[in-house]
C-alpha cells in the first residue's frame, strides 16, 4: 500500500497525470459565477484514481508543514475536498470535522459533525479556489459553532482574487499549484498551445474577483471600455480585445503599418511560397484557398508557417465552412488539409445557424484559433444582406470567444472586438467578368470603416507584385490614418 503521508509523484508529474485523467480541461466552460472560462478543473474525478490521491494530499500536507500551520482539527469543503480531508486526517492523525451542506430535519440538526470545543482551531481543506466563496461559506458555519479558522489549504488557486478575498476575512490561503503554474507545465510538455496559454493568462487578468470590472457572461470577457470600433486605433483595440489572434493581428498591423491582406490564389505550392516571401513584409495577413493547390503537402504548410514567423503575419484560410456542426468539425480538423493545425483564422457562412460555430469551436478553441463570419459578400446578386447580415452579427455576439469578426462590405458592428475584413478591393473600382465588384482601399477603410483590405489579383497578377503590394499597403494605411485624424 502506498504511504499516504508522502508524495509519490513529482509536482510536474502530478500536473500531467491530472491532465491525463481530465481533471484539468481546456476549451470554453461556464463557471458557477456565469463567466465563461478557457480552463476548467473537475477534481471530483480524482477519487477514481487512488494511485494519485497520496500525491495530491502529500503536497497539501507539505504546504501545511512548510508554513508551520497549527490546528486542532481539519474540515473539507463539501464535497470534492471530503476525501482529501479524510486522507489527511487518517495519515497525520488529526481529527476531522464534517460540514453538512444542509442540516438534517431530524435528530440533532447539526451542521458541523464531529467532536470539538469552542475556541478550537480548524484548518479548511479545498480542491480549487476561484473567488473564495465556497471556503467562506464553510468558514462561516465553523465560526457559528465557535471554531477559529485562520488558514485554508487548496490544491489549486485559479489566481483570480480568492486569495485576497480570504485574506480580507482573516484567512491565509495556501496552495499547491496556481492555474498559471499548471498551464506553464502543460505548455512545457506540449499539452497546450501557446495561444491557449496566452488566452488563459488574459482570462486570469480580466476575471479577477477583486478587479473593479468583472467580465460579463457573454463570452471570454468583454473589454471594460466600449468605444465605437471605427474611432479606436489598432494598437488601442489590441489592448481591449480578449482573443489572442485579434490582439496579435491588431498589434502587428500598427507595428508594420499595414492593413493589407494578400489573397494568394495561386495553384502550386512553389508559386505561393515564392509570392508570400515577396509580399510578406507588406502584409498583416496572408489568405489562402488550400483546396486550389495542386501539390498540397505538409511541407508546404511548414514553409508557409516559417514565412509567417519570418515576416510576422497571420494566416487566414478562406475555407468558408457552411455545413452542420458535426461535419465542419471533421472538415476543419481532418482530411488532408488539417486546417485547424496551421490556420490562425478561418471563416464560415452563418447560413447553417450557430451549429456551424459550435462545431468549429470545439476544434479551434483549444488551439487558440479565431473564426470570421461571412456577413456580406462582394459578388453581384449575393443573398447576404438585410436580416441575414443582422442575424450573423447576433451569432458572432453569442460566440465572442471564437468569432473574432466578419468578412463584410460595410460597418456592421461598432464593437471594437469585431474585426471587419473586406475583399473585392483594387486600386480602381470596377467589376470582373463574373460579378466580382471592386472598390478602392480608401473607400473601404475610410468610408466603409473596415479594418483590413483583402487584395488578390490586384497584387498577384500585377507585373511587379512587390510594387503593387507596397502601393496597396500605402493606400490602405493612409486611409486608416486619415480616418483616425
Ligand atoms: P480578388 O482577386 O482580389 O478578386 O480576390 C478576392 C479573394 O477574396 C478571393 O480569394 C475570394 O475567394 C475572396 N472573397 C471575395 O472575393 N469576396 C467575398 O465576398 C468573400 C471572399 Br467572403
Amino acid at each position: 500500500m502506498a504511504d499516504l503521508s508522502t508524495c509519490v509523484l513529482s509536482q510536474e508529474e502530478l500536473i500531467l497525470e491530472l491532465f491525463k485523467i481530465q481533471a484539468f480541461k481546456f476549451g470554453n466552460f461556464k463557471l458557477k459565477s456565469g463567466i465563461f472560462s478557457p480552463a476548467y478543473f473537475d477534481l471530483r474525478v480524482i477519487v477514481s484514481y487512488p494511485e494519485l490521491l497520496p500525491s495530491v494530499t502529500g503536497y497539501m500536507w507539505k504546504i501545511v508543514e512548510d508554513k508551520n500551520v497549527q490546528f486542532d482539527s481539519l474540515c473539507g469543503v463539501p464535497y470534492t475536498a471530503l476525501p482529501l480531508a479524510t486522507i489527511l486526517s487518517v495519515s497525520h492523525k488529526k481529527p476531522m470535522l464534517i460540514r453538512r451542506k444542509e442540516s438534517k430535519d431530524y435528530g440533532t440538526k447539526k451542521i458541523i459533525e464531529g467532536h470539538f470545543k469552542p475556541g478550537d482551531t480548524c484548518l479548511v481543506i479545498e480542491d480549487v479556489v476561484t473567488s473564495g466563496s465556497s471556503i467562506l461559506e464553510t468558514v462561516e458555519e465553523l465560526k457559528k459553532e465557535g471554531l477559529v479558522v485562520t488558514h485554508a489549504v487548496v490544491l489549486l488557486d485559479r489566481g483570480q482574487g480568492g486569495h485576497q478575498r480570504l485574506k480580507d476575512q482573516g484567512i491565509s490561503l495556501h496552495h499547491v499549484f496556481t492555474l498559471q503554474q499548471v498551464v506553464e507545465v502543460l505548455h512545457k510538455y506540449n499539452k497546450l498551445e501557446t495561444e491557449m496559454v496566452e488566452r488563459i493568462s488574459l482570462f486570469i487578468q480580466k476575471n479577477r474577483f477583486d478587479a473593479k470590472e468583472i467580465s460579463s457572461s457573454n463570452g471570454a470577457g468583454l473589454p471594460p471600455q466600449k468605444q465605437p470600433r471605427k474611432m479606436i486605433s489598432y494598437s488601442e483595440r489590441a489592448r481591449l480585445c480578449s482573443h489572442p489572434v485579434t490582439r496579435k493581428l491588431l498589434t502587428l498591423m500598427e507595428e508594420k503599418r499595414t492593413n493589407l491582406t494578400v489573397s494568394v490564389d495561386l495553384t502550386t505550392a512553389a508559386e505561393i511560397i515564392s509570392m508570400v516571401d515577396k509580399v510578406g513584409p507588406y502584409v498583416c495577413m496572408i489568405k489562402t484557398h488550400v483546396d486550389i493547390i495542386e501539390d498540397f503537402s505538409q511541407d508546404f504548410i511548414s514553409k508557409l508557417t516559417d514565412l509567417a514567423v519570418k515576416h510576422n503575419f497571420i494566416i487566414f484560410e478562406d475555407r468558408k465552412f457552411a455545413d452542420i456542426g458535426h461535419t465542419v468539425m471533421q472538415q476543419y480538423s481532418g482530411g488532408m488539409y488539417r486546417i485547424a493545425d496551421w490556420a490562425n483564422i478561418t471563416n464560415a457562412h452563418s447560413l447553417p445557424g450557430s451549429g456551424v460555430i459550435q462545431g468549429l469551436k470545439q476544434i479551434g478553441l483549444p488551439k487558440g484559433r479565431g473564426c470570421l463570419l461571412i456577413a456580406e459578400m462582394s459578388s453581384s446578386g449575393n443573398l447576404c444582406s438585410g436580416d441575414y447580415t443582422k442575424e450573423t452579427v447576433k451569432i458572432a455576439e453569442g460566440n465572442r470567444d471564437f468569432v473574432i469578426g466578419f468578412v463584410c462590405q460595410s460597418a456592421i458592428s461598432d464593437d471594437p472586438e469585431f474585426l471587419h475584413i473586406t475583399p473585392g478591393v483594387q486600386l480602381s473600382s470596377g467589376q470582373d467578368q463574373m460579378g466580382q465588384n471592386y472598390v478602392t482601399p480608401r473607400e473601404v477603410i475610410l468610408n466603409h470603416k473596415s479594418d483590413i483590405i483583402i487584395v488578390g489579383r490586384g497584387i498577384i497578377k500585377a507585373e511587379d507584385p512587390v510594387i503593387a503590394a507596397k502601393a496597396y499597403m500605402e493606400a490602405g494605411y493612409s486611409a486608416y490614418m486619415e480616418r483616425m485624424s
